[in-house]
């Protein structure tokens, strides 16, 4: 039986879906107040919550927050195995298969798995592929990994390949956050063409033509932190293009 959040990840397949990504450093942020308000108007589907670096520790705070806010499911996207927290719903169990440091491969998630099973959280069990972005990211320095390069996307779709057979439960490509380049749609198309979990598209999208030029490359959630950040209103574009999307 699948479980309750997963299974949305796999509607995402037919109706395409959008999640916010919340950093909790972000929640002093001018923006912070309106965001949350705009959560309760704009069809969203999804809140994550993490980054590659928290500077502060106001994870189960943000949580708290959100919850006041939404009754979204709140989904854990870790930087690191110190991000798991019983107040969110969920968590994408990140291995990170782009790179070859075995800390982000098996390391972190060892650590991490007996805090995650007594928190309770639903696991996504999630294969993470960087792509470069135009420039070095907290996430690939923080991660000690090389991205894959944007010109490879055949390396980008063998690793996708490789990460559904080895029965991760979805895949995420992020070009990471705040990137100038997000990830080219050529890539997100050869990498959609060769699997069948749900396809999750991140990093450097900031405008609803980026994300539609996703959905049809054949990606199924479209993940957006920066943007929202700096722009709440761009919220509500960003969903009107993804509930209207028709393949
Ligand atoms: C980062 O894909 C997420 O891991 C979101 O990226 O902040 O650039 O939207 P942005």
């Amino acid at each position: 039986m699948q479980s309750s959040i997963y299974h949305q990840f796999l509607e995402a397949k037919r109706q395409k879906k959008l999640a916010v990504l919340i950093d909790p450093d972000q929640m002093k942020l001018r923006h912070m107040d309106h965001l949350l308000r705009l959560l309760s108007s704009v069809k969203v589907d999804f809140i994550m919550v993490g980054g590659s670096l928290i500077l502060d520790d106001r994870l189960d705070e943000c949580l708290t927050l959100l919850k006041q806010h939404t009754e979204l499911p709140l989904i854990l996207f870790p930087g690191s195995s110190h991000q798991v927290s019983a107040k969110a719903d969920a968590i994408l169990f990140l291995s990170l298969i782009s790179g070859r440091n075995p800390e982000y491969l098996i390391g972190q998630q060892v650590v991490a798995a007996p805090y995650i099973k007594a928190a309770g959280l639903e696991v996504i069990s999630t294969g993470y592929m960087l792509v470069e972005g135009g420039q070095a990211t907290t996430a690939s320095y923080m991660s000690n990994s090389q991205p894959i390069p944007r010109n490879k996307k055949e390396v980008a779709a063998c690793t996708a390949m490789a990460g559904e057979m080895l029965g991760l439960k979805t895949l995420y490509l992020d070009a990471g956050s705040g990137a100038n380049r997000a990830v080219p749609f050529e890539m997100t198309a050869t990498v959609a063409s060769q699997i069948e979990v749900p396809l999750i598209v991140g990093g450097g999208i900031r405008s609803p033509e980026k994300a539609l030029g996703h959905l049809r490359a054949g990606a199924d959630i479209i993940m957006v932190g920066t943007g929202i950040e700096q722009n709440p209103d761009l919220l509500g574009e960003l969903s009107d293009a993804i509930y209207h999307f028709t393949p």
